[in-house]
This record gives C-alpha cells, sequence and structure tokens, in this order.
C-alpha cells in the first residue's frame, strides 16, 4: 500500500498539470519598457504561487489586441486579463481618467494617494462591466514635447499634437492646437510622416520611440501621472480554484509595489536620456506654467462637473489622505 503512495501523488500532479489553465494578457506597450517587464513578471509568480495551475501570457506592443482594444477585449472574455491605460476610456466614464486631472497629484507620492482614494469607485466601474480590478503602476510625471521652443500657450497655435486620451485631447483644443488620438505603438510612424509634431507624455515613453529623432523640445511641467491599470474578467478569476484566485490577487499587489518602486528609480534617467540624445530639456517659462495653470483649472472643473458625486468622492478621499 505504502508504496502506491508516490505513484498516487504523481498521477494527481499530473492531472493538475493537465488542467492547467492558460491566459493571455494583451499589453499596449514594448515588451522592454517597465510595464510590460513588470507584467511578465506578474506572469511568473502568478505561476509559482499556483504551482503550475495557472499559465499567464504576456502579450506586448499591442501585438495580440491594439491598446484601444483591450479593455473589450478582457470584458468580452476574448482575453482574460490585460493591462489598459483606462484614461483612454474618460468618453465612455470619466471616472476613467481620475489620474490625469491636470496639477491634481504629480509627484510619485501623491499619485499613491489618489490610486487608493480612487480605488472604490474604480473597481465599483469595472465591476460593473464584469471586470475585477488587479493593480495599477504609474507613468512617470507628464511633459511636454515639441519641435521647437515654446515659451507660452500662444506659441502653440495650430502645432499637429499626440493625443493618447481625452485629457490630452482637451489640452490641445484649450491650446488651440490639433489633436489626433495615436497609440504609442504607432507614435513613431505618425511622428516621422509628420502627422504629429508634439505630444504630452513621459520620458519614458520619449525614450521608448526615440522621439528625439523628430523632436527637440521637453518641458517638464509634470502635469499629471497616468496610469497603466491591470484588470481581470471577473467569471475568469472566479472560475478559479480559491488559492489560485488568492495566489493572482497577492501577485498583483506584489507587481503594484514592484512596478510603482521601478518607475520612480528609472524616471530621472528617462529625462537624462532625452537630454543625452540632443533633445533641450527644461522647465517652462513663467508664462509657459501660468498658462498651462488656467487650463488646468478650467479641465478640473470640467472633470468634476462629468463625474459629480464620484469625482467629488475621491477627491475628497484624496485631500484627507
Ligand atoms: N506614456 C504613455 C501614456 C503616458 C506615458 O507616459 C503614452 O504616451 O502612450
Amino acid at each position: 500500500m505504502k508504496a502506491l503512495l508516490p505513484s498516487v501523488l504523481l498521477a494527481s500532479a499530473m492531472i493538475t498539470a493537465a488542467h492547467a489553465e492558460s491566459w493571455d494578457m494583451p499589453m499596449a506597450y514594448p515588451a522592454d519598457n517597465y510595464h510590460t517587464k513588470n507584467g511578465a513578471a506578474f506572469a511568473e509568480d502568478v505561476k509559482t504561487c499556483s504551482g503550475g495551475a495557472l499559465e499567464i501570457t504576456v502579450h506586448p506592443g499591442g501585438s495580440l489586441f491594439k491598446g484601444d482594444e483591450i479593455k473589450r477585449a478582457v470584458q468580452m472574455g476574448e482575453a482574460q486579463i490585460g493591462e489598459r491605460l483606462l484614461s483612454a476610456h474618460a468618453n465612455e466614464n470619466a471616472i476613467f481618467a481620475y489620474d490625469s486631472v491636470p496639477f491634481l497629484a504629480s509627484s510619485f507620492e501623491a499619485s499613491d494617494k489618489l490610486r487608493d482614494a480612487a480605488k472604490p469607485v474604480l473597481a465599483k466601474v469595472l465591476a460593473d462591466q464584469g471586470m475585477t480590478l488587479l493593480y495599477s503602476v504609474p507613468w512617470p510625471a507628464q511633459g511636454m514635447y515639441f519641435d521647437k521652443e515654446i515659451n507660452s500657450v500662444a506659441d502653440m497655435k495650430g502645432i499637429k499634437f499626440r493625443a493618447y486620451n481625452a485629457t490630452t485631447a482637451r489640452v490641445a483644443e484649450l491650446t488651440g492646437m490639433v489633436p489626433t488620438q495615436i497609440e504609442a505603438a504607432e507614435l513613431k510612424q505618425a511622428l516621422a510622416t509628420g502627422v504629429v509634431a508634439a505630444m504630452i507624455s513621459s520620458g519614458s515613453t520619449g525614450v521608448d520611440e526615440k522621439v528625439w529623432e523628430d523632436m527637440s523640445h521637453f518641458y517638464d511641467v509634470k502635469a499629471w501621472l497616468p496610469r497603466n491599470t491591470v484588470f481581470v474578467n471577473t467569471a475568469a478569476l472566479e472560475a478559479l480554484p480559491k488559492e489560485v484566485q488568492d495566489c493572482v490577487i497577492s501577485a498583483a499587489e506584489t507587481a503594484q509595489t514592484r512596478g510603482t518602486a521601478e518607475a520612480a528609480a528609472l524616471a530621472d534617467g528617462f529625462v537624462k536620456t532625452l537630454g543625452d540624445n540632443g533633445m533641450t530639456i527644461g522647465a517652462p517659462s513663467e508664462q509657459l506654467a501660468a498658462d498651462l495653470k488656467t487650463i488646468g483649472d478650467t479641465m478640473t472643473a470640467e472633470w468634476l462637473e462629468k463625474t459629480g458625486d464620484d469625482g467629488k468622492a475621491i477627491v475628497d478621499a484624496y485631500m484627507a489622505k
């Protein structure tokens, strides 16, 4: 009888392996971006803590679903889990732009507080769409890129501007620029062909896309820190054994901490790399800073108006932290 035991164990291990779940995790940014590497590390952690019962395959660079398709794909269960810049879906629900309210939270520390303040509302909005919020990681503070010196909003008139969400498109409108929404995966091409000549983004994306080949000036205005958010189809999560669900949740917590630390550690180096490659790096002129502050105030009021009680709850909870 005793001798049978190991083979029984072996058989049950084989059954587990045979029933290993495979999930696809579409991501929109390049494989060597820290968000994507963090997602890959999360997938590794899940494999380990689930004892191989759940394998997550990361698909970087919009290769499985393009950035603007990822949220819907997860909602529909075409992918079980995914990462998305949720603020790009603010036209559907302005709450998704909580991380892009100009000058509300413009340091990593403030951004973490805002994330925690927004968590209950954001989790509910996603839950109502059949998705579970797992973790989010900030981009470094957003600066403005141009192909010439800019000292005021008046200097921006007519510039073709790459937007990545409704907030950036609104900045363009309020500054007299002409916005076109373009995913990071298509950004290089759009710059090279002159479709756009300016944008708001972090040093991270500037370095990923070697934007010094097409733009010359970076103004570190620290407008906000947008986030990439990882969420899972709730039915897919709940179909897992309880211990595997717990493993996903705890690996997500680890990923959020690791990714946030990584973003903070890398931020200054990205801006330095822009300079090393010939870009002029500067703080905005007094006039430009004042102009942007006025625009920021307008946009904050617009966001609060659109989001009503939910937006107010987020800002109140944030201010109380
Ligand atoms: N990079 C992303 C979003 C914000 C950022 O810093 C992008 O430009 O698409």
